[in-house]
């Protein structure tokens, strides 16, 4: 019998993936891979609780399935899937939408961040999504969650569901754990280092995206904000100099005392030219093979499906125990 604890995760299509997404999480997957159970989802239902061009989405999805693969995460020993091809998450999203406040919900940053200024026009989806959020993570009996810094908060919201939903009926789900790595759970923008690097940002110069030509990335951590001080410090008085070295540390494994020493002497432009080369040497191999699996549409396919009926298997058990609990009359799924 497999032991072993499970982890879920997923990223949103809703734009190219960023470097913040790879260091924030997808080069953690790859890292947790041999040790837990890992279901890696691309969580297309998220992605449309904003507005998305509908053939763009379905080429983004393959697309980012293809750059989970690339980063290292083998199809034979993962299971990676489309969300939209499990209904039982939109199933059991519903039932955790029943029990979960309105003023919870409201609390939530991310939330309250676009409501600030457009909330009569943001979707009910968008308001809900950390409930959707909560059933992706515990139809699995997750026991861990690597997730980027701003997504701890929605993690909190899918313990505290667990828990009510546990201690309201009797226990069904594994309360789970959130993993964020110590360096790089919060890659800062390129050109804002005050907020976070964001795949659905306006101004193309704000992130490095996993799959871009050397030059471009080049071009965009050398056009990066800094400050005048013309000190390497990992200082949060210099927050576009402290991003840039926490890049750096995430990528090369160098600790952010070393870097610091390392470049005590030297000037901005020095520095950021081996920054930028050092995330291209890191995300080289990754855009090689994301060229080639791109080339081969049947194998990201067959992929997806073999890794849809996994998560099927999984994820039915759970619902099952799930509406029995809550009272409906059961059925043969
Ligand atoms: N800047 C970041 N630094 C570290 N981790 C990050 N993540 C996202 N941005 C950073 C982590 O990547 C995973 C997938 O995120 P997501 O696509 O599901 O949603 P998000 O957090 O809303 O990412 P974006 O790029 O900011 O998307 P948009 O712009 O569409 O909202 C998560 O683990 C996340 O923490």
């Amino acid at each position: 019998m497999n032991d072993k604890k499970v982890i879920f995760s997923g990223v949103k299509p809703s734009g190219d993936l960023t470097l913040g997404n790879y260091l924030g999480a997808i080069k953690n997957w790859a890292e947790l891979q041999d040790e837990y159970e890992c279901y890696y989802c691309i969580v297309d239902l998220h992605a449309v609780t904003v507005h998305q061009d509908p053939k763009e989405l379905r080429k983004r999805s393959l697309e980012i399935l293809a750059q989970y693969i690339a980063a290292g995460i083998n199809p034979d020993d993962n299971t990676m899937f489309m969300q939209s091809h499990v209904s039982a998450h939109a199933e059991l999203a519903w039932v955790l939408n029943c029990i979960s406040y309105m003023g919870q919900l409201k609390r939530m940053t991310q939330f309250k961040d676009k409501a600030r200024n457009n909330e009569e026009n943001l979707s009910a989806g968008f308001f809900t999504y950390p409930a959707l959020m909560a059933a992706d993570i515990l139809l699995y009996q997750t026991d861990l969650v690597p997730v980027g810094d701003d997504q701890k908060q929605h993690l909190e919201l899918a313990r505290d569901l667990a828990e009510r939903f546990n201690s309201k009926y009797s226990d069904t789900f594994v309360v789970p754990d959130v993993y964020t790595s110590k360096i790089g759970s919060r890659i800062m923008g390129l050109q804002n280092p005050n907020s976070k690097m964001s795949k659905s940002d306006d101004n193309k110069n704000d992130y490095v995206l996993i799959i871009e030509s050397d030059n471009e990335t080049e071009k965009k951590i050398k056009k990066s904000i800094t400050d005048s001080l013309n000190q390497v410090k990992f200082s949060d008085e210099q927050p576009g100099i402290k991003n840039l070295i926490t890049i750096l540390s995430k990528v090369t494994g160098d600790s952010t005392q070393d870097i610091e020493n390392k470049y005590e002497n030297a000037g901005y432009g020095k520095f950021k030219s081996d920054v930028a080369e050092a995330v291209n040497e890191e995300l080289k191999p990754i855009r090689q093979r994301f060229e080639e699996l791109m080339k081969n549409k049947d194998y990201l396919e067959q992929v997806y499906l073999e890794g849809a009926e996994r998560a099927e298997t999984v994820a039915r058990k759970t619902l099952r125990k799930v509406y029995k609990k809550v009272g409906f009359i059961p059925r043969k799924f």
